[in-house]
């Protein structure tokens, strides 16, 4: 795995329904995000925080609340990380809520078609993120980047990855769903994405779950992972905006961590959706942060 690791904090909660997103970027760096990665040997360069809009903290219009600030903070962090995948370097995307996965994948893709990858991307969440203005229960637009990424949503977004749609549904696996809006069950259905939702996970367990989305990964795959951390049950990380009871637990999690981080693959990360102002001492940052090191190969096995 690459070992030159670039932090790019994204503060922003425009996305989101609640306030408070804007703060992940500090938590993750006061829970010791730079010393977990530069303990394992891995060079660490803390870009800083990108400078987008501020939180209007407007009702939507027309079903997108916020769009043009989400659509600016999207293209800051779009052209953030394609840089620093440009040159060389694994970016860590620090949230902000998950509306920036559409500018943050939509670097990936256009990166990963230049450099004739392939890509996968395994989406960690306890939601599918594939409303649309006509559909969405809140207009909340971090409830929409897979849709984005499938060629629906506002063409500012639609287009950022300079192809549409940025994304085919053998590109995305999502675990962890447990909360998903009607309009979106059909789009899902329609688009032909891999979902392995709660249902699937306690039929299966997680071992079998993650055999099946990092199956046939090869040498010239670039995995990304969107760790969505409401993905979590909200027992272990309360501090997220949209809790959904009955997600994976620490273990479950850990395993899925750890079988990213065998397959050697990984080669960008967003970590989103952490709500400092919702959460305990800090408790689900530093949850979040044991996990990434879980997911950059912490060893700890016993056996040889
Ligand atoms: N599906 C709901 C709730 C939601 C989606 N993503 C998050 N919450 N974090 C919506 O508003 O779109
Ligand atoms: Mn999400
Ligand atoms: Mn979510």
């Amino acid at each position: 795995m690459n070992n030159k690791i670039s932090l790019i904090g994204v503060p922003t909660d425009v996305g989101a329904g609640h306030r408070g997103s804007s703060m992940g970027p500090e938590a993750l760096r006061v829970a010791g995000i730079t010393q977990m990665l530069e303990g394992m040997g891995l060079e660490v360069h803390d870009m800083g925080n990108l400078h987008g809009p501020a939180n209007p903290f407007t009702a939507p219009k027309d079903g997108y609340r916020h769009l043009n600030e989400v659509i600016q903070w999207n293209q800051l962090a779009h052209d953030a990380i394609y840089a620093e995948l440009k040159r060389g370097h694994l970016p860590i995307m620090l949230g902000g809520d998950h509306c920036l996965g559409a500018g943050s994948i939509s670097a990936v893709a256009r990166y990963c078609r230049e450099q004739g990858k392939e890509l996968r991307i395994i989406w960690l969440d306890a939601h599918t993120d594939f409303n649309t203005a006509e559909i969405t229960p809140s207009g909340n637009m971090h409830g929409m980047p897979v849709a984005c990424l499938f060629g629906h949503g506002p063409k500012e977004l639609v287009e950022m990855s300079g192809q549409v749609p940025a994304l085919a549904a053998k590109n995305i696996y999502q675990i962890g769903i447990r909360s998903v809006d009607e309009g979106e069950k059909q789009f899902i259905h329609q688009a032909g994405i891999n979902v392995f939702d709660m249902r699937y996970i306690d039929e299966v367990g997680m071992r079998q779950t993650m055999e099946k989305a990092l199956a046939g990964l090869n040498d010239n795959v670039h995995l990304h992972v969107s760790f969505d951390v409401d993905f979590l049950d909200p027992e272990i990380a309360p501090g997220v905006g949209t809790t959904v009871r009955g997600g994976p637990n620490y273990r479950e999690a850990q395993l899925c961590m750890e079988m990213i981080a065998d397959t050697g693959r990984m080669a960008s990360l967003d970590i989103v959706e952490l709500n400092p102002a919702l959460d305990v001492r800090n408790l689900t940052a530093n949850i979040a942060v044991e996990l990434v090191e879980s997911l950059f190969g912490k060893n700890t096995l016993v056996r040889p």
